[in-house]
């Protein structure tokens, strides 16, 4: 099934309050500047961008237990939760630029409004899967799928700014891919779940071909479910992504990193996608930046169709003599 025309909703989200380091709420107008909306239409996609949601100030938002931010975060999600419900129910793929991973909680909530049953593909070095109370840091950024799989309810406390959030994936809808850093307890949820995870050791072992024929089996295997790719640019070698809060070594490459887009996007079932955690702050050259940024472009890029080998339009006509 091929598609060469994709209709997109951009939405930027300069949050930075799941985690504790300053800088990642420039993703979205870095990834702009970058001409990301220019670079999507030239390869034939209808673009619109729904610019920046903004969030509220939250004075006095005091831990509960060790959850550091929960009213800043809870309220930023519910906002961008309904910024992509409109998004999606205006007809388009959604493109969230992040902002920390925590973002992900309103980003699939919002999603899961429009579209029930989605499939869940989580790029990241992270799991992202600790609850409130296995937590090790207390930062959000490291729990937001616990807030949303079925499963995994009995075990969340009630958190100021957080009752509106409903469960929305199951633990056989995910797949992870990329992992190479994550917490004991976060192992122990994956395999009590039975949750699907590539980590880097199977994309060694299998390559990132196998990887990715196996995910869509995988995520295929009953019904078509639309797919959420939420990708954190972590997931990549800080060879090429140095621009991020918590790089970790033995990352994807490059070419890992946009196989995994071009086989999403050749499924014709991608309908939202998250690209976060560029932190410019973290950069220690100008060339680490750009570098992180473009990037977290091309890995967009190619979610909507642009192909190594080249690519043309339907209607192309030769120029005769
Ligand atoms: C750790 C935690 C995390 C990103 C760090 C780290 C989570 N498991 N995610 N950086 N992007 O704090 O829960
Ligand atoms: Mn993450
Ligand atoms: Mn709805
Ligand atoms: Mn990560």
């Amino acid at each position: 099934y091929k598609r060469s025309h994709h209709s997109i909703g951009i939405i930027g989200a300069p949050f930075s309050k799941g985690q504790p380091r300053d800088g990642v709420e420039k993703g979205p107008d870095l990834i702009r500047a970058a001409g990301l909306v220019e670079k999507l239409k030239a390869q034939g996609c209808a673009v619109r961008d729904y610019g920046n949601v903004t969030f509220e100030e939250v004075a006095n938002d005091e831990p509960i237990g060790n959850v550091k931010r929960p009213r800043a975060v809870g309220s930023a999600n519910q906002r961008l939760s309904a910024a992509v419900h409109a998004v999606k129910n205006d007809g388009h793929t959604c493109v969230m630029l992040g902002g920390d991973h925590s973002l992900a909680i309103g980003s699939i909530q919002g999603h899961a409004a429009a579209k029930k049953d989605l499939s869940v593909v989580w790029v990241d070095a992270h799991a992202d899967i600790n609850t409130p109370l296995t937590s090790p840091t207390g930062n959000i950024h490291g729990q937001p799928m616990s807030y949303l799989i079925h499963e995994l309810q009995s075990k969340i406390p009630v958190l100021p700014n957080f009752s509106w959030i409903k469960p929305c994936v199951s633990a056989k809808d995910i797949v992870y891919i990329g992992l190479r850093d994550v917490d004991p307890e976060e192992h122990h949820i994956l395999k009590l779940l039975g949750i699907k995870v590539y980590s880097m050791t199977e994309v060694d072992r299998l390559g990132i071909a196998k990887v990715m024929e196996e995910t869509c089996d995988y995520i295929f295997s009953k019904v078509k479910k639309p797919i959420h790719l939420s990708y954190d640019i972590d997931a990549l070698d800080p060879s090429i992504s140095p621009a991020t809060g918590t790089p970790v070594v033995g990352g994807l490459t490059y070419r890992e990193g946009i196989y995994i887009t071009e086989h999403i996007s050749q499924t014709g079932l991608l309908s939202a996608v998250d690209m976060v955690e560029v932190n410019p702050k973290r950069g220690r050259t100008d060339d680490e930046i750009s570098s992180t940024v473009n990037a977290a472009v091309d890995l967009i890029r190619g979610c909507f169709g642009k192909l190594r080998e080249g690519n043309h339009p339907a209607d192309y006509k030769m120029p005769l003599p």
